[in-house]
């Protein structure tokens, strides 16, 4: 059972996340966030159960999109310094979540290890390659205009893509290739990773490690 729930507690920021791939069921440490998780923009319930609340609303819709592309269950919730400024929450929850994909990921074994995804929205495209390499390293270019996209400011979305990648250990290259509106461009960057991801961890009949090293 692909599954991790971890707790990353700071003077910044309060942390808990729940992950499950494979469509398991969720780990039971995390049902009372069941109960505490009560936004209704980024909270379903059905093939996948995906609730997320970090307080910022456009971040809970981009871990919202990753959670379902990628085929996982998630519940996300955070609570942080927001009065002064979404850097913690955004940094911390990528952090958080990285390393709960990791712990779930176990030691990577049957795995197709890499995978690539181009995603559309509307004009915008973005392209995502994903190689869960166990070599943290990312290269993030989505071309981003805006200050702030509602109250996520925009310098933090590549920051928190190589938090992820940072704190997963894995190779990730996300880049947007073109695309008018920034609120389009974001979420098709974080549809391409998710289904990118999707293919990377997909099972396959093999149990070993996908490596020329024996380990990732
Ligand atoms: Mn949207």
């Amino acid at each position: 059972m692909r599954t991790a729930f971890i707790q990353r507690d700071t003077n910044e920021t309060k942390i808990c996340v729940a992950i499950a791939l494979d469509k398991a069921p969720l780990p039971k440490e995390s049902d009372f966030l069941d109960e505490v998780i009560t936004s209704k923009h980024a909270n379903q319930k059905g093939e996948q159960t995906i609730q997320v609340d970090t307080g910022i609303g456009f971040l809970d819709h981009m871990y919202h999109a990753l959670a379902k592309h990628s085929g996982w269950s998630l519940r996300l919730y955070s609570r942080g310094d927001l009065v002064i400024d979404d850097h913690h929450t955004a940094e911390d929850t990528a952090i958080a979540l990285g390393a709960a994909f990791k712990k779930a990921m176990g030691n990577f074994a049957g795995v197709k290890r890499f995978g690539h995804a181009y995603c559309p929205l509307d004009e915008a495209l973005s392209r995502a390659v994903v190689d869960l390499s166990g070599r943290p390293y990312s290269v993030i270019d989505l071309g981003l205009k805006r200050e702030k996209i509602g109250e996520l400011s925009c310098e933090m979305v590549p920051h928190l893509l190589n938090s992820f990648a940072t704190s997963a250990g894995i190779t990730l290259h996300v880049s947007c290739l073109y695309g008018n509106n920034d609120h389009h461009r974001t979420e098709s960057a974080f549809k391409s990773f998710a289904v990118a991801l999707r293919t990377a961890t997909a099972l396959t009949e093999s149990k070993e490690v996908p490596s020329t090293k024996g380990v990732l």
